[in-house]
């Protein structure tokens, strides 16, 4: 033995314990929700079925998470343990448990996609980055006395004491590094968890739970469910750390062409009249087809009742909203004020917002997309004419009104699945918000369009179900499907791209028939 197996076990230790901890430091400084290691334990507890799911509680209690996360640490010192072994002999074997680990951590934060963006991703990459360079500086002094030993006649010759110490003092501060992490990505965090306890205290006033509308299922099973809940809704934003505010010291201020400039609290907002109302929302990065969309229960106050209370001056045409993290966008003056009821939402199925979601206060207007409209984290609301503000997406060519565009998506079957000749029901989802849909048809292998049943939900800013019966032959197919929305306009096949104003063209799939 020229170095001990254990100083090669430490190693690998150490080094997985830092990137751990980098990790975590990371997703505290850029307020994400969990760090790599809490996601992994929520989505084993979302993935575990529910029997086993059952008896842990009834066994840990309200200990299962924190019992499951020691569970995931142990294992993941001992995966460490192996890797230091591992460095021994090749400098490939290690890489791979690292890359094995941080793939399955990297899977763990994006796979529940309604919570996450892309750079919910970073603390996994810079705790791999971590882990590599770790190692490579603590097993450095280990190979040394290694080789060092293996060139000698003595057998018991394991390096000399300078090497020892080298490995040593890397330890030693390697070990102190991650302390220092953890107790900083303590710190770090406590902002957000301080903000997290205030909107589960926080009590809003006018707030209803949601209730399904008579009407508004189609009776078929995995169609998109009515309503989308808070932790599948798609999320989109530019934010590099998510802005994380205390609803005490947030306020709205409307100024410019106004009468009266006017600066209102949550404690303010909160106490004025709330309108509630389903809503579909949607990306205009939303491909046909796509699932940048979702419904939900909002709950807020009407963005007219305090345009009202400013004086909106002639002349005026929209307003400029800012974010808390600087994003804008420009939105008409008209569609904030007529009665589709824009609001400054507080709640989302009768919830306050999560913090993705904006918490405490967002923009809500019906029939427009997100990057006009919808923005989170709203701080300020600038009345202006649309010659003398640019939103944040516009100048990136993108269409300055952004309304949204009529489509309709299939969700039954899907694509590739084999269903039985004959009789096949198709179903879907299909949204014109603030038109409304009137029917919706489908078309097998381009042939005559048939149409279905719209589950009409007594609202037409929402998306509505659709269900379709068509006669089917045999063998492969392809089912499309366009809508009709209450003015008479059909769906367009004509297809165009997402960028400059949404996409359009029929959404189809791809399937089989048995006999
Ligand atoms: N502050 C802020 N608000 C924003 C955005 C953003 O980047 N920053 N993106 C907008 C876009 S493009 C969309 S589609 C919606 C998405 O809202 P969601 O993440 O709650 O689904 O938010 C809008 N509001
Ligand atoms: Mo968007």
């Amino acid at each position: 033995m020229k170095t001990t197996r254990g100083a090669w076990a430490l190693a690998g230790v150490l080094a997985g314990a830092a990137g751990l901890a980098t990790s975590y430091v990371t997703a505290n400084v850029l307020s994400i929700r969990q760090s790599p290691v809490v996601a992994i334990a929520e989505d084993i507890i979302r993935l575990t079925p529910g029997d086993v799911a059952e008896t842990a509680i009834d066994v840990l209690g309200h200990a299962d998470k924190p019992v499951l996360i020691a569970g995931i640490m142990v294992f993941l010192v001992l995966m460490f343990a192996v890797v230091g072994l591992l460095a021994r002999r090749t400098w490939w074997a290690p890489t791979l448990v690292f890359l094995a680990l941080a793939l399955v951590g990297g899977l763990a934060v994006l796979l529940p996609k309604g919570s996450g963006n892309a750079t919910d991703a970073l603390p996994v990459a810079v705790g791999f980055v971590t882990w590599l360079i770790g190692l490579s500086v603590l097993v450095a002094p280990l190979r040394k006395a290694e080789d060092a030993g293996a060139a000698s006649d003595d057998p018991a010759y394991d390096g000399d004491d300078a090497t020892r110490r080298g490995f040593l003092i890397g330890a030693g501060v390697m070990a102190g590094s991650i302390g220092v992490l953890t107790v900083v990505g303590r710190l770090v965090g406590a902002g957000r968890r301080e903000v997290e306890r205030l909107r589960n205290l926080l009590r809003l006033t006018g707030v209803t739970q949601p209730e399904l509308p008579p009407g508004a299922l189609v009776g078929v099973d995995d169609v998109t469910p009515w309503m989308t809940k808070a932790d599948d809704f798609y999320r989109i934003d530019t934010t590099i750390a998510t802005p994380v505010i205390d609803p005490t010291e947030w306020s709205l201020r409307i100024h410019g062409m106004v009468d009266r400039e006017v600066v209102i609290t949550f404690d303010e907002l909160n106490e004025l009249e709330k309108t509630e109302a389903w809503v579909t929302l949607n990306c205009v990065s939303n491909p046909v087809g796509g699932n940048l969309i979702g419904n939900a229960w909002w709950s807020g106050v009407r963005v007219a009742t305090l345009l009202e209370r400013v004086g909106v001056q002639a002349g005026a045409e929209a307003v400029l909203q800012t974010s808390d993290d600087g994003w804008t966008c420009v939105t008409p003056l008209e569609v904030l004020t007529d009665d589709r009821n824009a609001m400054l939402a507080v709640a989302m199925n009768g919830d306050p917002l999560p913090i993705e979601h904006g918490f405490p206060v967002r923009t809500l207007v019906p029939g427009l997309y997100g990057y006009v409209s919808a923005t989170k984290w709203v701080v300020d609301f600038e009345v202006t004419r649309f010659a003398d503000a640019q939103g944040y997406w516009t100048p990136k060519g993108w269409g300055e009104r952004g309304p949204v565009k009529m489509s309709s998506r299939i969700d039954v079957p899907g694509s590739g699945d084999s269903v039985d000749a004959g009789e096949v029901v198709f179903a879907g989802i299909a949204w014109a918000q603030h038109t409304g849909i009137a029917t919706v048809e489908v078309a097998i292998d381009g042939g005559a369009w048939q149409e279905g049943v719209v589950a009409h939900p007594g609202t037409d800013d929402t998306w509505v179900q659709w269900r379709a019966v068509a006669d089917v032959e045999p063998g492969d197919h392809v089912v499309r499907v366009r809508a009709t929305d209450k003015d008479g306009l059909v769906q367009t096949g004509t297809v165009a791209d997402v960028l400059p104003d949404g996409a359009t063209g029929w959404h189809g799939i791809d399937f089989s028939a048995s006999s």
